[in-house]
């Protein structure tokens, strides 16, 4: 569909993109909006008279940022974990929790047992509070169902998001997540024998644009990562891997070496994996919510990743269990007041480099070619949007070609 052309005027262009200016901030601009993508933006003074005649909507002095990107999220699962957060703040212990059937094994359990349909419906009610905070993109993981039929069947109620929603997905496999009860103990086999077949299936089926995995003590080791890794890049696919969550096993590093999309959490991250990221152009993915959820106390080295260049996203890593974090405007305060993260890297965060997080570029920035997917908020300065806790001042977003 050819959307029709559109001058946007009277607004404040946040564009993310590199000119000299802090957010790349043109004041008093216009934005040409041809066939869903960028044609023009600069100041409305400044118009070329091309543009002049095409059908105008002022935007009242308003500021308009790139559509906003979740670029890490867990956010189709069946279930919640409501019960267990309460157990534990009544004094449970672990084991406990576990014993009562608590943990990521119930999320998997309530996974396998929810319809599509199930899974699409709940999974909507969470993007729709996300679209309503202006983001534009999201990106979709599986894991939580951990055998061939759930992991497709999770994959395919991402995509359909997609169909009953103005909003772009990409789709990740994370088959690599956790073991499942019916192989525990048999971790090496669960990779060989389930989780590398079911990537191989879900990629004939079209749906899997990246690959991840949980390094990690808990999870897997990065040997076991490796021969998944393998195989995306046997298949054309790109990698991207939750590490140093927890612990520093050399994950950032291992997933550099396969040219990694991002390193996400990576709270435990050293030196050497920070320069491994900054050579492979590995994106740095710092997750708030789990990091407050989990009450963790290890700061991600954001002064390493500035001093060697490594772009930082920001993104919710919405989960059930470590990341109950439904808000992309409340992730940027977070990244600001828990991590001393700047309001611009903040929003540069969830906009340029969280396109670059997942390969897309062609979003991410307002730029002539860049595709138009735009969040029009009634602020004044870029910095409101991180400054406000639990306030939504989107005015209207717009969303290039997708209706
Ligand atoms: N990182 C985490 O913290 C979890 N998964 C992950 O990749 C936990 C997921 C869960 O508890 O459901
Ligand atoms: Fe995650």
């Amino acid at each position: 569909m050819t959307a029709m052309p559109q001058l946007l005027t009277d607004l404040h262009a946040v564009t993310m993109a590199n000119n000299d200016a802090p957010y790349g901030m043109i004041r008093d601009a216009a934005i040409a909006v041809q066939d869903g993508r960028v044609a023009w933006v600069g100041p409305q003074a400044d118009m070329p008279t091309e543009y002049t005649g095409l059908d105008r909507r002022s935007l009242g002095g308003r500021v308009v940022t790139p559509g906003l990107i979740d670029c890490h999220t867990h956010i189709v699962h069946g279930g919640d974990r409501a019960v267990e957060f309460e157990m534990r703040l009544n004094g449970a212990s672990y084991e406990e929790v576990a014993r009562a059937g608590g943990g990521i094994v119930s999320t998997v359990k309530a996974t396998r047992a929810a319809s599509e349909e199930e899974l699409l419906q709940t999974a909507l009610r969470r993007v729709d509070v996300l679209i309503a905070e202006g983001v534009t993109t999201i990106e979709i993981k599986s894991g939580y169902g951990l055998d061939t039929e759930t992991e497709l069947r999770m994959l395919r109620v991402a995509r359909a998001i997609a169909d009953e929603r103005p909003i772009r997905v990409r789709t990740t496999f994370l088959g690599a997540h956790a073991t499942p009860e019916e192989y525990a103990g048999r971790d090496d086999a669960y990779i060989d024998e389930l989780c590398i077949p079911t990537l191989r299936a879900a990629h004939t089926d079209g749906l899997v644009d990246a690959v991840d995995g949980f390094c990690e003590g808990i999870a897997f080791q990065p040997d076991q990562i490796a021969r998944v890794f393998d195989v995306a890049r046997e298949l054309g696919l790109p990698v991207k891997l939750h590490a140093e969550q927890l612990s520093n096993l050399g994950g950032a590093k291992l997933a550099a070496s396969y040219g990694a999309l991002s390193a996400d959490h990576i709270e435990y991250l050293d030196e050497d994996g920070v320069r491994a990221m900054a050579d492979a152009g590995t994106v740095g993915v710092i997750l708030p919510g789990a990091f407050y959820t989990l009450r963790e106390t290890q700061q991600p080295p954001l002064d390493l990743l500035r001093k060697h260049g490594v772009p930082v996203a920001l993104a919710t890593d919405l989960n059930p269990g470590t990341s109950p974090l439904n808000s992309i405007l409340l992730t940027m305060n977070m990244g600001c007041t828990l991590f001393r993260m700047t309001p611009e890297e903040a929003l540069r965060g969830v906009t340029q480099h969280a396109a670059t997080a997942l390969g897309l570029t062609d979003l991410g920035t307002i730029a002539p070619g860049q595709l138009a997917d735009l969040a029009v908020w009634d602020i004044a300065e870029p910095a409101e949007l991180s400054y406000r806790i639990g306030f939504n001042p989107l005015h209207l977003r717009i969303t290039g070609d997708l209706t």
